[in-house]
């Protein structure tokens, strides 16, 4: 299977979330993927009535993702993200210039701690195949302020991924993608439009999307 994401012989667990919700997860799963390390996928289906305990299995903070290596638990996407950057250094999954690499992770950790309008009004549903109306001023200063992050890399990096090659910081927008895709957010710039056709084009992405089509999960809100 692609990615030995159920390899017989995993440097990691990787627990995540439904794939066509857990944003989360995504970001996590795709660094993953990106660090070119076997590892062994377990889902656990969020908004059921045992979710809490299946999770509680393996972390207290009642969250996914959560990486697992032996005794050793890690938990939220950006901490997984900077073990595994530690566990597969010549995955490159930062920028190798110390200046792109630092803003980088201004990019990823905006992602990370930031966009709550966003979040919250455009949740991600990779099912979702709808325009989102009657937008708040919030969302529409986060949308412009995505975009205006997106385009500020893309010029200089010229692409295909925001800092050339796919990096975390690609990882971390890739939700963000979807996002606008299935809540049809209008984007008319050119280098914007190619950034996301290669977010949706790469081939963990696509993996992970192939994979959510085939679920059968109700409405959640993540
Ligand atoms: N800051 C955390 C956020 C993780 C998070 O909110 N995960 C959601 C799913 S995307 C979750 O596990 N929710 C608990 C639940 O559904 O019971 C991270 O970056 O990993």
């Amino acid at each position: 299977m692609a990615y030995h994401v159920h390899s017989d012989k995993p440097v990691f667990d990787l627990v995540i979330g439904d794939k066509t919700f857990s944003s989360w997860s995504m970001r996590a799963w795709l660094v993953a993927v990106q660090s070119g390390l076997p590892f062994r996928e377990i889902m656990i289906k969020l908004d059921e009535k045992n979710t809490a305990a299946q999770i509680a299995k393996h972390t207290d903070s009642g969250k996914v993702p959560v990486l697992k290596q032996g005794k050793r638990v890690i938990w939220d996407s950006l901490a997984i993200a900077e073990y595994l950057n530690e566990l597969s250094p010549e995955a490159q999954l930062w920028p190798e210039d110390a200046g792109t690499r630092a803003l980088a992770r201004s990019y990823a950790a905006e992602m990370h701690s930031g966009f709550t309008h966003l979040r919250a009004a455009m949740s991600m549903d990779l099912k979702h195949d709808a325009t989102a109306r009657h937008l708040s001023s919030g969302v529409i200063s986060d949308i412009e302020r995505v975009l205006k992050m997106w385009k500020a890399a893309l010029q200089v990096s010229e692409g295909p991924f925001l800092f050339g090659e796919f990096c975390i910081a690609d990882a971390f927008f890739a939700p963000v993608v979807f996002r606008f895709v299935s809540y049809k957010v209008k984007i008319k710039d050119k280098m914007i439009k190619q950034y996301m056709k290669n977010i949706q084009a790469h081939h963990g992405v696509q993996f992970w999307v192939e994979e959510a089509m085939k679920e059968k999960n109700k409405l959640h809100q993540f």
